[in-house]
């Protein structure tokens, strides 16, 4: 899908802000028409926003079911003669939209755009009443999956097998946005380079036929370098501005529409960097230049707002990125809001992109993920439903993100379930269709412990190998010596029999900000540190390893469970973002790196 924009064709109008909040507490409120009038009671919510820290109610926190958003919309009146349209960027998970009395359309998923045309219910200078039910429900044919359990006592619970809380709400901004009727539907670029040349290769598909010219514009001296005409086809750019890890380096596509006297129709801009990514062997390549990843899976989530986008949030953390020297980050375990990848677009920071596919493993009993055990691909658990949403997952993140030159690997699940024979028949056709709708890309998944190299049934259909490792943590508690032995003698196998770049993607400690110890006691700011530099040096000492991103950026919130404290405490950085000793440890590693020089984004000279 492509984004919402400004041009001399398109305006938008931002509905951010408060809106009516009611809890839809039977989950009957769509029977009962709660849309056709105003929300009853007084409550207000902020959009965007999580609603579960919001209210001093503990019943709304646990609601299991829907919320209802509503607000009052003024469609602008210049608008008139366009197509109107509503546009989201997320609803958590899921959301059924009306304009007054009708509803509109519907969306599964909650962390993808999605928008409806609702010209033909609007009229411009008019207003119209826009409610929203947002539902949290998780169950078997969603991404990532759950169960809504049933209470002897007749309360639900949602159950699900993640380890970050199941936050809800309209997580990101609502728009309002006019278009032309025929317009720009969607636009490809792919990119290369010889020598100093760009080669710049575009697709783009519109509404109804008519006649197309491009310009490439580069955004930083806002100069036109390439001009051409039709649907598609390859321009060059000569002295081209390679987007570089740490830098950037942006272009913009500007795409017009024509009438036939030559009159613009529509004008649409999308932005892309001329690089290339690719696997060769060991190396992990990013313009042909071996890339070695430093930084961290991470979280949307804060204190207050939850999984909402904020800007300053985004500042904050990204600034954060460019002090301890992370060049690179993984949208652990779901596509993160459009504003982020924007920035990691512009500012050169390097991205894994993940679907929401987390928690497909029934294997994991017990514990923190509190699955009840049993076999993880069946009817009910992960079955041809769950595919189904699956592969629509891979289809919009691909549509949505193809055009980024962040992006360097699709990562297609977090930890699944890989040592069942079943795993083998719900896995390949994802990698297939994946493949299929971007083939210029890495595509990996990231690995779970207890599918090492001589269990997964699965990696041999990737291109790179992605580990969450927890070795002196999950494993050998405590005990640095023989979690370093054995963690070094697994990559080993993974190395020798896989021949490509492995990048650790998870590897972590619980730390309790302020708690120290003479000793390396786990859960103490000490350990931590000693955990890490154990990792660092396994690490070092494997030729395949390309990259470390260590687990987390940030302590973040979970549901409640024996082994989380007010939530997951893995963060180089608490949950309000202050260093933990670790960071100031990795800090120092990785800005000294010089196996990852390439792409260290300068933090004082930017
Ligand atoms: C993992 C998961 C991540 C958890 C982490 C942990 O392997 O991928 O979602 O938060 O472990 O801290 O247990």
């Amino acid at each position: 899908m492509l984004p919402a924009i400004e041009s001399a064709t398109r305006e938008i109008r931002c509905l951010d802000g408060m809106w009516r909040f009611a809890v839809d507490w039977d989950n009957t409120g769509i029977d009962d028409r709660l849309y056709a009038d105003s929300l009853p009671g007084n409550r207000e919510v902020a959009v965007p926003g999580s609603v579960n820290d919001l209210f001093a109610d503990e019943d709304i926190r646990n609601h299991v079911g829907h919320w209802f958003y509503q607000r009052d919309v003024r469609v602008p009146r210049g608008w008139d003669g366009e197509r109107i349209i509503l546009r989201f960027g997320s609803a958590t998970h899921h959301a059924v939209v009306f304009v007054d009395d009708v509803e509109v359309g519907r969306n599964k998923g909650g962390y993808m755009p999605f928008e409806f045309d609702i010209t033909d219910r609007v009229a411009p200078g008019g207003t119209f009443r826009l409610t929203v039910a947002v539902d949290n429900r998780l169950d078997n044919t969603c991404i990532p999956p759950g169960e809504v359990r049933e209470l002897p006592d007749g309360r639900r619970q949602q159950n699900y097998l993640h380890d970050f809380y199941n936050y809800s709400g309209l997580h990101r901004s609502v728009l309002l946005y006019s278009r032309p009727a025929r317009h720009v539907t969607d636009v490809t670029i792919t990119t290369d380079y010889t020598g100093t040349t760009g080669h710049v290769t575009w697709e783009v598909a519109q509404s109804e036929e008519g006649p197309v010219r491009i310009a490439v514009v580069d955004k930083q001296t806002g100069e036109v370098v390439a001009r051409a005409g039709g649907t598609r086809g390859t321009v060059d750019i000569e002295d081209v501005t390679l987007w570089t890890p740490g830098v950037g380096g942006l272009y913009d596509l500007v795409v017009a529409l024509l009438d036939d006297a030559d009159g613009p129709v529509d004008i649409f801009t999308q932005h892309f960097g001329v690089r290339t990514v690719r696997v060769d062997g060991y190396r992990f390549l990013i313009n042909d230049t071996p890339f070695y990843f430093t930084g961290f899976g991470m979280h949307e989530d804060h204190e207050t707002i939850g999984k909402a986008h904020s800007n300053a949030h985004m500042v904050q953390d990204a600034e954060l990125l460019s002090w301890i020297g992370a060049n690179s980050m993984r949208t652990s375990h779901y596509p993160y809001s459009e504003e982020f990848m924007d920035y990691c677009d512009r500012h050169g920071i390097v991205v894994i992109d993940e679907t929401p596919a987390v928690g497909l493993n029934w294997m994991m009993a017990g514990g923190i993920l509190d699955s009840g055990g049993g076999e993880t691909y069946e009817e009910g658990h992960v079955d041809d439903d769950t595919q189904a949403t699956h592969k629509e997952e891979i289809r919009r993140l691909v549509a949505r993100d193809k055009n980024r030159p962040s992006v360097v690997i699709w990562s297609i699940a977090n930890e699944p379930d890989t040592t069942s024979p079943k795993s083998v028949d719900y896995f390949r056709p994802l990698v297939e269709l994946t493949r299929e709708c971007d083939p210029t890309r890495p595509v990996g998944f990231v690995n779970v412990m207890f599918a090492p190299y001589d269990v997964c049934r699965i990696t041999g259909m990737f291109d790179v190998i992605m580990l969450n490792r927890y070795y002196g943590w999950y494993v050998d508690s405590g005990d640095l010596e023989t979690s370093e032995r054995k963690f070094a003698e697994e990559l080993k196998g993974w190395t020798e029999k896989y021949r490509l770049p492995i990048i650790i993607t998870e590897y972590g400690a619980d730390t309790v900000a302020g708690l120290h110890s003479i000793y390396d006691q786990p859960f103490t700011e000490d350990y931590q540190v000693a955990y890490l530099k154990m990792n660092s040096k396994v690490f070092d000492e494997c030729e395949a390893v390309v990259g470390e991103q260590m687990w987390n950026f940030a302590d973040f919130q979970t549901k409640y469970g024996f082994a989380r404290v007010d939530g997951n405490k893995k963060g180089a950085f608490t949950r309000d973002r202050r260093p933990k000793a670790a960071a100031r440890y990795l800090r120092e590693r990785w800005t000294s790196m010089e196996a990852a020089r390439y792409g260290r984004r300068d933090h004082r000279a930017r």
